[in-house]
């Protein structure tokens, strides 16, 4: 128990530390810095830094030497790579939507174990069906959604975009493809096919001016893929969708891709899949905790998918565990 608080703490002092900038200076100066030197930098006290600091060398994300009496502090390189937000790693979008949305969020968990069901009414005055109203409440909220939806595909994409081999799809709808993130790990993998990202209005407007980068592998397309049509493709994706909603819904849009779907056309379900007997992986149990926070839907075991799928009209299914946080399941007609 001792060992779990550590690491609750630890955790908070990280997300303080990504916040206050910390791991960006420590690594754009390239010499070790006193804690005097970074407070001044950041704008912030000089206990208060220097107590930060030390806890960052304690929990062996920091390096210091003493020189004449003082400390001088320096990144070690999981923190250059991962904690500062201008490495092609990085992590910080995860961090600060963690830390800034997650964590107070949590704080909602008591209530929504209780009834079983997210707390949007009582936090937000939405409806709980009303998800992405909530998720997407302020421009600076969307924002960092998708900051954060983006920076999964930097650890996990490759090995998504590789469980299967899809360079037999020419055209890849990505449903509810956000940033852009997944699609692009995807046209990297297989530049011979057209990959199309379809998501809500105003979400393709940001993701066009916030995350498209002038790369024209991927083409947005503004849509609600639960109201109308759906454009017609080889391949269509589903990342992370089918654990925000209710049975009922995800049947209607599995259903809806079937009819769209040409015969050898597939569906690709990415989630976080947890063992059949749900002991396990940790990740996709919290996770589906955190579903039950922000929406009304949940972590599944493969077998979930695969009589859903089965139930849309899909025969053939395929399930890859990725060894990561995100599997594939891939369904095709
Ligand atoms: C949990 S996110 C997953 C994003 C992305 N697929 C990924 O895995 O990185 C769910 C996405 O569904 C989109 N979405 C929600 N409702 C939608 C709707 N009715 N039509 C289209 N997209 C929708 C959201 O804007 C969001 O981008
Ligand atoms: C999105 O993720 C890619 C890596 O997949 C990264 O290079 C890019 O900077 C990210 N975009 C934003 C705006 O964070
Ligand atoms: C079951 C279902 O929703 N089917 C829809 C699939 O998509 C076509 C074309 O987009 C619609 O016409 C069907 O109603």
């Amino acid at each position: 128990m001792g060992c779990f608080l550590l690491f609750c703490a630890a955790l908070q002092v990280i997300f303080s530390a990504c916040e206050l900038g910390v791991f960006d200076l420590l690594l754009q100066s390239q010499k070790p810095v006193s804690a005097a030197e970074v407070a001044q930098n950041l704008g912030t006290s000089g206990d208060g830094m220097e107590r930060l600091l030390d806890v960052l060398v304690g929990i062996e994300i920091l390096e210091v030497e003493h020189t004449e009496g003082t400390a001088y502090y320096s990144s070690t390189d999981v923190a250059n790579l991962y904690l500062a937000k201008s490495s092609p790693k990085s992590l910080h979008d995860m961090i600060i939507y963690q830390s800034q949305t997650i964590y107070p969020l949590w704080n909602t968990m008591v209530d929504a174990v209780r009834e079983g069901k997210n707390q949007n009414e009582k936090t937000f005055g939405l409806s709980s069906e009303d998800i992405f109203s909530a998720i997407y409440r302020s421009d600076e909220e969307m924002l960092k959604f998708m900051g954060l939806m983006n920076s999964t595909w930097v650890i996990d994409g490759h090995d998504v975009v590789t469980a299967f081999d899809l360079s037999g799809f020419k055209s890849v709808l990505d449903l509810g493809g956000c940033s852009g993130g997944l699609a692009r790990e995807l046209a990297k993998v297989y530049p011979a096919s057209a990959v199309t990202v379809l998501d809500l209005p105003n979400v393709v407007q940001v993701a066009k001016r916030h995350f498209s980068e002038g790369d024209a592998a991927v083409h947005f397309q503004e849509g609600d893929f639960f109201d109308g049509d759906i454009p017609a493709a080889d391949l269509y994706i589903l990342a992370r969708i089918i654990h925000d909603w209710k049975e009922d819904k995800c049947l209607q849009l599995l259903k809806k891709n079937h009819s769209c779907c040409p015969p050898g056309g597939g569906v690709l379900l990415v989630e976080s899949l947890l063992f059949e007997n749900r002991r396990g992986p940790i990740m996709a149990q919290i996770f589906s905790l955190n579903m039950l926070v922000q929406t009304e839907g949940k972590e599944h075991p493969p077998s979930y998918y695969m009589q859903l799928l089965n139930r849309a009209g899909f025969q053939e299914v395929q399930v890859c565990r990725t060894g990561k946080s995100y599997d594939a399941i891939l369904a095709v007609k």
